[in-house]
């Protein structure tokens, strides 16, 4: 591994948004000024993380329905408990990894990442989760693997959205192996230090805070290494408008509205949009995964 990502804003023994928050404010020489103080322009401008209902009352996970609600009213029906991830392909120990004993085996860390949705509007959403490298070491990845296929958890009875063709079910991802082994690249399994909900994808989901966020598949249940590009929802659906590679780039618009820019969730209505950064504003870190590759033609 290149290196291990150093997360500027870590605080390991989060246990709650308030305690958090309450947290970064004084280290921030903040104390005093109330939670309101820190809402609006303020929060805007920096990266202050979104809060617990914001990022777990505002989803997509069309497996529940299109609305940004639906989520959050419906995913309750999915069942977590007992949950494995089939890890296979060109693996040396391809095989049913329960999650407990993924996490029996992971170091679990804080990533505060900002999350830019392909409709334009985006979070900072403090994550717990680890490396999703550290996972597939162990199923042993051979030398052939080239890409990494992602599938989600599908059952028509527990997902009422799987009723209706939006896209084709299970829901399905992909990344280049070196995007996949990339230290920013986690798999998420809490957020705030709690468990991560089910409307945000538990019990665990790939987080990719470089890629538009429909890259970040939730309750992820098989793993594929492959040697060719596997296939992704949303260029099945539409390849004119959805790319494999899907990273955030201000200078490559949606084919229907500008990528420039961003609506962050909770700055109110009259809040200032932000210029949407290149790679999501990971350029230092994952720029160079891309030397020589037209973005325009590879979008
Ligand atoms: N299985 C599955 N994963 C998914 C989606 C989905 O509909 N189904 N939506 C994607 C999209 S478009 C976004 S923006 C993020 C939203 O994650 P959040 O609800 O945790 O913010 O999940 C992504 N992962
Ligand atoms: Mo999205």
């Amino acid at each position: 591994m290149a290196f291990r990502w150093k997360n500027d804003l870590s605080d390991r023994d989060v246990t709650d948004e308030a305690l958090w928050l309450n947290r970064r404010q004084i280290m921030g020489g903040l104390a005093g000024v109330g939670l309101a103080g820190m809402a609006g322009a303020a929060r805007a401008e920096t990266d202050e993380p979104n809060s617990w209902e914001e990022i777990t009352r505002y989803n997509n996970f069309y497996e529940f329905g299109t609305a940004k609600g639906d989520p959050v009213k419906y995913a309750d029906a999915m069942t977590i408990d007992p949950w494995s991830v089939r890890i296979d392909g060109l693996v040396d120990r391809p095989g049913d990894y329960a999650f407990d004993d993924i996490m029996a085996k992971m170091a679990v860390e804080e990533r505060i990442y900002r999350f830019r949705c392909v409709e334009a509007w985006s979070m900072v959403i403090p994550w717990n989760g680890f490396e999703l490298s550290d996972l597939l070491d162990l199923a042993g990845v051979q030398s052939g693997a080239k890409y990494v296929a992602f599938e989600t958890y599908l059952n028509r009875q527990e997902m009422r959205g799987t009723r209706f063709p939006v896209l084709e079910w299970p829901y399905v991802e992909g990344l280049r192996l070196d995007e996949a082994l990339h230290p920013l690249t986690i798999m998420a399994t809490g957020i705030y230090g709690r468990d991560i909900p089910k409307q945000n994808g538990a019990p665990l989901r790939l987080v990719v805070p470089w890629k538009y966020g429909f890259k970040s598949i939730k309750s992820v249940v098989r793993i594929t290494l492959t040697d060719s590009e596997p296939p992704t929802s949303w260029n099945k659906a539409n390849a004119r408008e959805y790319g494999f590679y899907s990273n955030v780039n201000p200078e490559v618009d949606h084919p229907r509205w500008s990528q420039a820019s961003e609506r962050r969730i909770g700055g109110g209505l009259f809040a200032e949009r932000l210029p949407t950064q290149m790679f999501n504003g990971y350029a230092g870190e994952v720029a160079d995964l891309y030397d020589g590759m037209d973005l325009r033609k590879l979008f």
